[in-house]
């Protein structure tokens, strides 16, 4: 099965006006792919912003949901405001997130469920630690965060996953495109047990960590690699590279 090719910029927790007004220029100006589904994250204060300017065909994600509708939660964001500014995706389960603030799989999954059914796609990443790596736990690890989704939702169809080894991200240190092409098919192996082949084979699984303008066309040939999530360079020009490496 053909799965539409995804790139998706994760600015994080960077950026000012004045700099995310030159990423969706560049952007504006580029000639993007039609056959690739592209997807940017700003920092929330900046989500309706881009929403307004940008004028290809670029989606917009929420870097976080919370999984209550409203009410005394200071500082969270809900899934109706994101959608109030334009944003349809939300990237759930970062491992920046799940590490620096304690975020369990359960809490994850409990977001994820909670961002689909109230109508807004979500980008679900997962990915073990560099000692998770040594130790051959790789796949376990991957799968218990998928499993914990699976137990709540059953429709991936608005999911598109993100396999983020936490030792490639934002290091300049990627997983070459065989180990990360290995990972991938253990993934869809194990989500077409806990899911269905079907769905398994439908659902994009991209890859993030590191990911940059001259690495990008390494992972052309891997067939379980749909796309990309990416950081750091998708703060940059070649960003618009990496959405064309499949080209
Ligand atoms: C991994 C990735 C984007 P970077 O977190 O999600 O970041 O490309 O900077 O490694």
């Amino acid at each position: 099965m053909a799965r539409k090719f995804f790139v998706g910029g994760n600015f994080k927790c960077n950026g000012s006006l004045a700099s995310i007004k030159t990423i969706v220029d560049g952007l504006n100006q580029a000639d993007l792919p039609s056959d690739v589904d592209v997807v940017i994250a700003p920092p929330a204060p900046y989500l309706h912003w881009a929403k307004e300017h940008i004028t290809g065909n670029v989606a917009i994600a929420a870097q976080n949901i919370y999984d209550k509708e409203s009410g005394a939660y200071t500082g969270e964001i809900s899934v109706s405001q994101i959608k109030d500014v334009g944003a349809t995706w939300v990237i759930l389960g970062h491992s920046e997130r799940r590490t620096l603030l304690s975020e369990s799989d359960e809490f994850v999954a409990s977001k994820t469920k909670f961002a689909l059914d109230n109508g807004v796609s979500v980008i679900l990443c997962i990915g073990e630690s560099k000692e998770e790596r040594e130790a051959g736990k790789t796949l376990e690890v991957c799968n218990r965060e998928l499993d914990a989704v699976v137990a709540v939702v059953k429709d991936w169809s608005n999911i598109v996953i993100a396999y983020e080894p936490i030792w490639a991200i934002g290091t300049g240190l990627a997983s070459t495109p065989e180990d990360a092409q290995e990972t991938h098919k253990g993934i869809r192996e194990h989500l077409a047990k806990v899911l269905s082949p079907e769905q398994s084979e439908a659902i994009r699984i991209l890859y993030g960590g590191s990911v940059n303008g001259k690495n990008a066309t390494s992972f052309k040939d891997c067939p379980d690699i749909d796309g990309f999530l990416v950081g750091g360079a998708s703060l940059k020009p070649e960003f618009v590279d990496i959405i064309k490496s499949r080209s």
